[in-house]
Parts: structure tokens; C-alpha cells; sequence
């Protein structure tokens, strides 16, 4: 089988049509507002907040800064119980709090924080549970929100992955104290960088719109010391544009996953997560597969080189564990021994390439490429 002619990446980011964003780069430069609440910020305030179905939406300037602010004006402090299969933004946020990240293990099943684990590793310093719906795949709230109840504890959720999940009829964001996304390029919906923060308290969003902007109340008035963690103009009116063509991304993108999995369910060796039993409308914000060396013949770190020789960049989301980074290994929480899911977990997926201008002809290919380096050892 030959190679592609171009790379295939996993990923390649949602562009509107150049004349929508050519429009509103006009309506911005005759505004002559640039950033600081403009009219474009506003607006999409105002849509993302019924998009995503909750109450309230603090719009950022990235994701991290959305993890950082949120676990700062909930006031959280000590340690904080996460999950060590994320991103380094999950618990990089909480050490730029001071606070000290505590890895919990992971569900076999659905990859996400396993909430039989947390109440072992609270202790009177916890003050949160920050978990991750790892891959756009809802965590498992009720169970996590019984031990948040019991302990008095806050939960902040890293819903990065997860614009526009829903379970059943409810947003992603109305679960916990507050649920920070990421709109970066690289995510189902994107404005360039940004981020947005979700919560139920109007006393909540009113901290952190003070926050991302130097904690000035008024003109003359500082309440806090706040930090510059705004959304500007363009970031808003890309997002904008965007999220009128969300629905058509996500419905090519939920068709390529019917290929991916129809095709790849039928091989040996090839798994994928699955998520808590009910009913969620999902973003399909990529596609994972989970390689068992012993079945497939060839590890997950081999098949990732093997696809490189075919022009696909897959990526190892996410290898590292977070609590293997030289700067967390000052906890008895990141032993391996403690996290034998996540060891396991880490060193087997591989996410593969996924998005709304991938030809179907494409992920077809990819799936023979994959399924004949199954049965051979050989280049094929
Ligand atoms: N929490 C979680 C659980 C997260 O996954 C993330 C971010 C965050 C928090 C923090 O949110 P942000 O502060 O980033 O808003 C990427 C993204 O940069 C990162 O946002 C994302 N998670 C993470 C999972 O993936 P990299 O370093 O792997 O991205 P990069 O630049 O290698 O891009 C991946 C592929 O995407 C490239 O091979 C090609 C394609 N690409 C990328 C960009 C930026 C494009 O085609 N065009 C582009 O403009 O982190």
C-alpha cells in the first residue's frame, strides 16, 4: 500500500468561510474596538451561554487560564485529588494555585478519574476534586458529586475536550462548581486560543470576570488582584463564525467515527473507551484506540512509527503520565504502584486522525494501513 502524498495529521482545525471572517474583521476595524468587553464578546457571551445550555459563561483567553481562574476564585487550596491521565495544563493550573495535584487512578472502561478511588486519597488538606471528561467522554458526575457532598469538597471539572457534550438533555457544564473548556485550534470548536469558564453562580462568574481582568471594578476600583486572562474581539468573532458551521463539523466527524469504528471494532488486539451507560450526545472531538500489544502483534508505540512510514502523524494523547513529570514527584500519589489503570492505559492508546475535512476515503485507508500491519511484520 503506498503512503499518502500529503501528511494526514490528527488533527486540522475547524476554518469558517474566508468572507464570513473577512466580514467581521471589517465590523471589528470599524468598531475601532479591539478588545475589553467589544460588542463581538458580548454577542458571543451571550450565544455560547445558550449553546451550551447553562447559566453562566465567562469567556478567556485559553483553556489553562480557565483551569487557573476557576480553581482560583473557588478559593481552593492544599491539595486538590485529579486525574494523572490529562493534559500538563489539569495539574499545572493547580500548582500556579499553589496547590499540590493528588493522581488518582483511572476507570478501565472509560479512561476517566475512577471515583471508587478518591475517598482513599482525601485527606483534612483536600479541598477539590478536579476531574477531566478525558476525550470528550462525561465523567462519571453523580458518583464524584456523592463524594463532594460528603467531604464538602468543590469540584472543578476539565471539560477542554467536551464543547457542546451533553448528557441527556443537560450541558456538559452544569455539573460541579464549575467546568473550564478550551477552544484552542486544535479542539472540535475553536477560536484560535481561547477558553471559557462555566458555573452555576452568578456570585462565581462575577469573581471571575473580575479576575480576568486585573480585578477592576469600575474605572477606578480594584477588588482583587486580578490577572489579564481576556478574550479579544477577533477571538470572539471567530468563535462566532464558527459556531454557526459547529453542527455540519460535528456530523462529519460523528460519520468518520461510524468508519473508524466499524472498521477497527473487527480487528484483534483494538479497543476504544466506552462510556458510564447513558445517554450522552457526544463532540467527537477525536478518535482513540487502545492497542493490546499481545492481540495486535505490535505495541502501540510501533504501530505509532509503522503509520509514520504511511505519512499519519498520530499522537500518544497522553504519554506521558502527568505524574511521571520530574515536577509532581514529591507525592506518594504518583507511584505507579497507585495508578496501575492509568500506567496501563497510557502506553496503549494512540488517538488517531480526525476531523471534519478528513476524506472518508481517507479513514478508510487509514483502517486497511492499520488492519494489514496487523497481520504482517512486514512493509507492506
Ligand atoms: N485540559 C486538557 C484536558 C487539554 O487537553 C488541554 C489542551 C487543556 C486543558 C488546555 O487548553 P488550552 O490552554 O490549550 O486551551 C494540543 C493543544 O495545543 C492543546 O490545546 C490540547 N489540550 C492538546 C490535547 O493538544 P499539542 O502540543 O499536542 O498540539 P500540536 O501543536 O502538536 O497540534 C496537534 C496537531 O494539530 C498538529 O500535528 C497539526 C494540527 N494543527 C495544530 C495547530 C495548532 C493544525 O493543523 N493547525 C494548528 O493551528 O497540544
Amino acid at each position: 500500500m503506498k503512503p499518502f502524498s500529503k501528511p494526514i495529521y490528527v488533527t486540522r482545525p475547524l476554518l469558517p468561510d474566508r468572507k464570513a471572517i473577512h466580514r467581521k474583521l471589517d465590523e471589528i476595524l470599524d468598531a475601532q474596538w479591539l478588545t475589553n468587553r467589544g460588542p463581538q464578546h458580548k454577542l458571543f457571551e451571550k450565544e455560547i451561554t445558550r449553546y451550551l445550555k447553562v447559566p453562566y459563561v465567562s469567556l478567556v483567553n485559553n483553556g489553562t487560564s480557565a483551569l487557573q481562574l476557576a480553581c482560583r476564585v473557588l478559593r481552593l487550596t492544599g491539595e486538590v485529588i485529579t486525574t494523572p491521565f490529562t493534559f500538563p495544563a489539569t495539574p499545572h493550573a493547580l500548582y500556579w494555585n499553589n496547590i499540590k495535584p493528588v493522581f488518582c487512578d483511572i476507570e478501565e472502561a472509560s479512561w476517566n478519574i475512577d471515583p471508587s478511588k478518591i475517598e482513599a486519597l482525601i485527606t483534612p488538606a483536600t479541598s477539590a476534586i478536579l476531574p477531566v471528561h478525558v476525550f470528550g467522554n462525561p465523567c462519571d458526575t453523580k458518583a464524584i458529586q456523592k463524594i463532594a457532598d460528603k467531604y464538602r469538597l468543590k469540584v472543578v471539572y476539565d471539560a477542554a475536550h467536551c464543547f457542546g457534550v451533553k448528557v441527556g438533555e443537560k450541558g456538559i457544564g452544569n455539573f460541579g462548581d464549575a467546568s473550564a473548556f478550551s477552544f484552542h485550534a486544535t479542539k472540535v470548536f475553536n477560536t484560535l486560543e481561547g477558553g471559557a469558564i462555566t458555573c452555576k453562580d452568578p456570585a462565581i462568574k462575577e469573581r471571575i470576570d473580575l479576575a480576568k481582568n486585573f480585578g477592576f471594578q469600575g474605572e477606578n476600583t480594584i477588588v482583587a488582584p486580578g490577572i489579564n486572562a481576556k478574550m479579544d474581539e477577533f477571538q470572539a468573532a471567530f468563535g462566532l463564525v464558527c459556531l454557526k458551521i459547529l453542527a455540519r463539523e460535528i456530523k462529519k466527524r460523528k460519520k468518520l467515527t461510524a468508519i473508524y469504528q466499524q472498521r477497527l471494532s473487527k480487528i484483534e488486539g483494538i479497543d476504544f473507551a466506552t462510556n458510564n451507560n447513558r445517554t450522552v450526545e457526544h463532540n467527537y472531538y477525536n478518535f482513540v484506540i487502545r492497542v493490546d500489544e499481545g492481540e495486535f502483534g505490535k505495541s502501540r508505540d510501533q504501530l505509532y512509527e509503522e503509520l509514520k512510514k504511511y505519512n499519519i502523524f498520530t499522537r500518544k494523547y497522553f504519554y506521558p503520565l502527568c505524574s511521571q513529570f520530574q515536577c509532581y514527584r514529591d507525592s506518594s500519589s504518583v507511584f505507579p504502584i497507585n495508578l496501575p489503570v492509568a500506567g496501563r492505559v497510557s502506553k496503549e492508546v494512540l488517538s488517531l486522525p480526525l476531523y471534519g475535512g478528513l476524506a472518508e476515503s481517507c479513514v478508510s485507508k487509514i483502517c486497511d494501513i492499520v488492519e494489514a500491519l496487523r497481520k504482517s511484520n512486514n512493509q507492506l
